[in-house]
C-alpha cells in the first residue's frame, strides 16, 4: 500500500485529494495545525476512516515537519500548505513568505534528511499568479513569470527550490501551475464563493447587497474536484517535470456574478464604470451589486488564461469535464441549500425561544 503525506489537508485541495487518494487505495497522511476553533470541516467525513492519519505539524516549524516526514516515511508528498490569499499577502507578508516559500524549501530538506531523497516523489502546489502581469496571453509551461504579489513572489521561491533540489539532488520534484479552481468547499473570501454565497442569500431575502472590487478581472476557472487527479497524475508520470493546469477558458468576474445569479432566478444587468459600477435586478430594479475600494489590491493581476495543452497530450488529462457553467451550478446549489438550512435553524431557534418563553415547552 503506497503511503501520501498531504500538507494542506484541511484545505479545499487537500479534502479532494485526501478522497480522491482513498479511493485509489493509498494510506493518506495529513499535516493539521492546533486551532482554538474548529476548523476540520472539510474532512470530517474522513476521521475514523483505517487509512486515514492526521499528524500536527506546521509549515514554519522545519522540525515538526522533519519529524513528520521521517515518521510517515511517505512514497508520495503533496506540499498544499500555504497562506493561499492573494489579497491578504499584502497585509501578512512575512508570514506568507515564511509557509509559501521557505515552507517549501523544509518539506524538499525534510525529504533529503530523512533519506528519503531516492524514493519520495514531491509534488509542489505553484500557481497562475506566477505570470502576474501577465507578459503573453494565454500562458502555457513557457511564459516568463512576472509575479505581481507578496504571495506569488513567495511562491515563486517555491517553484524554483522544487526545480533546483530536482536538478542538484535528482529528485522526483514536480511544480503543477494550476490556475484558478473553485467549489462548494472553496474559502468564503474568494471572489466565486462570495458571489455564490451571497447570491443565495439575496435570493432567499437573507442579505440586501453584495461588495466587489474589480469585476473586469479576467481568471480561467476549473473545478477543484477535476484538478486533484492532475496532481497525482503529474507525479505518476515518467519524468518529474512542471506543468500548467487549466480549462483554457476565460471568464471575467461580471460574468462570474451575471451566471451565479441568474442560478438563483435573478437576471443581472451592469449599469455605470469602474467605482460607480452597479448590479441590477431587472424585475426589481434594486442594486444587488456595488463596487467597494476596500477589495481592490495594491496590484492586481487581471488576465489569467490557462493553456492546458502539454498536460492533455502528455498526462491525458482532461481539462474540461466539468464545464464553467457547471461550476458556477454546482456552487450555486450548494450555496442556496446551505442558506435553505441556515433559515431553518434561525426559524427553529426563534419559535423554540418563544415556545420556552410562553411556557409551552419547560
Ligand atoms: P486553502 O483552502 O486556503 O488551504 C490552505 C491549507 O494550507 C489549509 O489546510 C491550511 O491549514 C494550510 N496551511 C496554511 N498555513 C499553514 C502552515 N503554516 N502550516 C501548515 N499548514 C498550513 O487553499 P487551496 O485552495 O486548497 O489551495 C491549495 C494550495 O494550492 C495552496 O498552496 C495554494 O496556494 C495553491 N493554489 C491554489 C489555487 C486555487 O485556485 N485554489 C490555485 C493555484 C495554487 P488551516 O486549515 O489550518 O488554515
Ligand atoms: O480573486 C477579483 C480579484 O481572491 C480573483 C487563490 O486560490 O487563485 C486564487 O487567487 C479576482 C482578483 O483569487 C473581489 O481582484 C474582485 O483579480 O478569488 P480571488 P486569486 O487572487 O486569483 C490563485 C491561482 C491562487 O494561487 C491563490 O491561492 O477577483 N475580485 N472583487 C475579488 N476578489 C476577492 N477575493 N474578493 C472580492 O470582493
Amino acid at each position: 500500500m503506497k503511503k501520501a503525506l498531504i500538507t494542506g489537508i484541511t484545505g479545499q485541495d487537500g479534502s479532494y485529494l485526501a478522497e480522491f487518494l482513498l479511493e485509489k487505495g493509498y494510506d493518506v497522511h495529513g499535516v493539521i495545525r492546533r486551532s482554538s476553533v474548529d476548523y476540520r470541516e472539510r474532512i470530517a467525513h474522513l476521521e475514523g476512516h483505517p487509512h486515514f492519519h492526521l499528524h500536527y505539524g506546521d509549515l514554519s516549524d522545519s522540525m515538526s515537519i522533519l519529524s513528520v516526514v521521517s515518521t510517515v516515511r511517505p512514497d508520495e508528498i503533496y506540499n498544499l500548505a500555504a497562506q493561499s490569499h492573494v489579497q491578504v499577502s499584502f497585509d501578512v507578508p512575512e508570514f506568507t513568505a515564511d509557509v509559501d516559500a521557505t515552507g517549501v524549501l523544509r518539506v524538499l530538506e525534510a525529504v533529503r534528511l530523512s533519506g528519503l531523497k531516492d524514493t519520495c516523489r514531491i509534488y509542489q502546489a505553484s500557481t497562475s499568479e506566477l505570470y502576474g502581469k501577465v507578459e503573453e496571453v494565454p500562458q502555457n509551461e513557457n511564459t516568463p513569470f512576472h509575479p505581481y504579489s507578496p504571495y506569488a513572489v513567495a511562491k515563486q521561491y517555491g517553484f524554483w527550490i522544487v526545480k533546483e533540489y530536482r536538478e542538484a539532488y535528482n529528485m522526483f520534484c514536480c511544480s503543477g501551475i494550476l490556475f484558478n479552481h473553485e467549489s462548494e468547499r472553496r474559502g468564503e473570501t474568494f471572489v466565486t464563493r462570495k458571489i455564490t454565497l451571497a447570491a443565495a442569500r439575496i435570493a432567499q431575502g437573507k442579505q440586501d447587497k453584495l461588495y466587489l472590487g474589480n469585476l473586469s478581472s479576467l481568471r480561467d476557472w476549473g473545478y477543484a474536484r477535476d484538478y486533484v487527479e492532475c496532481m497525482w497524475l503529474i507525479l505518476q508520470n515518467d519524468k518529474p517535470e512542471d506543468f500548467v493546469i487549466a480549462t483554457g477558458e476565460q471568464h471575467s468576474v461580471r460574468e462570474f456574478c451575471q451566471l451565479a445569479f441568474h442560478d438563483v432566478g435573478i437576471e443581472l444587468e451592469f449599469v455605470g464604470e469602474g467605482m460607480n459600477e452597479k448590479g441590477i435586478d431587472k424585475a426589481t430594479g434594486k442594486t444587488v451589486i456595488e463596487v467597494s475600494p476596500d477589495f481592490y489590491r495594491p496590484t492586481d493581476v487581471v488576465n489569467l488564461w490557462g493553456d492546458p495543452s502539454k498536460a492533455k497530450r502528455e498526462l491525458g488529462w482532461n481539462p474540461t469535464k466539468t464545464t464553467f457553467e457547471q461550476l458556477v451550478k454546482i456552487m450555486v446549489d450548494h450555496d442556496m441549500k446551505k442558506v435553505a438550512v441556515e433559515r431553518a435553524e434561525e426559524h427553529i431557534k426563534t419559535n423554540l425561544a418563544e415556545y420556552l418563553e410562553k411556557g409551552v415547552i419547560k
